[in-house]
């Protein structure tokens, strides 16, 4: 768009130029096309010889006709402590934030072992019946399988000695217990997650999830579900950024599940290894269920 042209458009609307007066300027605004040529022509080159190198031009502002919809500014959550992140529509939405819940030299070493030791694969979904590989690695703790994007990590109930540490510790500080655990691991800034919510039915209602970080900071991003009435359009939605470092425990609850989804995007920077090991709480399939039917998946699954 030329300067111009930008400096006409005003809040999403574009501004009419007003008719100059009858003789005055440099053109008339109701004056037939020869006549207005001719006093045009007249004016500039009145205007031209008096050292002037433009007409003078005056803008009346136009309303828009729908009224303009601002797009929330993007909120970061970076300071320790509970947040609640909004009241509805299904209830109260929190996170709780602990920077250092590891200090970092201790961190540095869980880190090392759990890259070099656990058993890292790269899991395949589906969506709409075509195959994808997760663009990250993952392993599963749990008696108890689990389901999301049309594919299932089995039931491994052979826990590596540190993670049942790590179990206990979070445990403590959340003050919730936990049956599972899903482990990610973040290769470099390509890897990612995409947005979902963690709302399979297999974690029951208003589940808690507890998030442990190691390795290089990503940002985890919140998005607020639109209501109904925006047809699934994310444009206007609240959105937060929590910049996730070595050590830190973030842990999700009340609705947050139900009302925001949540993504690590890849990363335009290079980025180190990052693990995320997510504690959960699964509980037995209902019965009769076969696992990987629609009962167990999300709207949005995880990508
Ligand atoms: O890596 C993270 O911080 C988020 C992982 C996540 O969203 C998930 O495992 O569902």
């Amino acid at each position: 768009m030329s300067d111009r042209r930008q400096r006409a458009r005003v809040q999403g609307s574009w501004a009419r130029q007003v008719p100059r007066p009858r003789g005055g300027g440099p053109a008339v605004g109701v004056a037939s096309n020869h006549q207005q040529a001719q006093s045009s022509v007249a004016s500039v080159s009145a205007v031209w010889k008096s050292g002037h190198q433009k007409t003078p031009e005056t803008f009346e502002f136009q309303p828009p006709e729908r009224p303009v919809r601002e797009v929330p500014a993007q909120k970061v959550i970076d300071h320790p402590g509970d947040h609640v992140i909004s009241h509805g529509p299904s209830g109260v939405s929190r996170l709780r934030l602990l920077p250092g819940f590891l200090p970092a030299e201790e961190a540095d070493g869980i880190f090392s072992r759990l890259l070099a030791e656990l058993p890292w694969s790269q899991k395949t979904n589906y969506r709409q019946g075509e195959a994808y590989e997760e663009p990250r690695l993952t392993c599963w703790f749990g008696q108890l399988p689990y389901s999301y994007s049309h594919s299932t990590l089995a039931a491994n109930s052979q826990w590596h000695p540190l993670l049942v540490s790590l179990c206990e510790a979070v445990t403590a500080a959340s003050g919730c217990s936990f049956n599972s655990l899903l482990c990610n691991l973040y290769r470099d800034g390509h890897d990612s997650i995409g947005w979902h919510s963690d709302d399979e039915a297999s974690l029951g209602a208003e589940p808690t999830i507890a998030s442990l970080s190691l390795g290089d900071t990503r940002v985890f991003s919140l998005r607020k579900k639109p209501p109904p009435e925006e047809d699934g359009d994310f444009t206007y939605v609240e959105r937060l950024r929590v910049p996730l470092a070595h050590g830190t425990l973030l842990t999700m609850s009340g609705a947050t599940q139900d009302d925001w989804q949540h993504q690590v995007a890849k990363e335009y920077h290079d980025r180190g290894p990052r693990i995320n090991l997510t504690f959960r709480t699964i509980h037995a399939e209902p019965e009769g269920h076969r696992p990987g039917t629609k009962l167990w998946f999300t709207a949005q699954n995880k990508s």
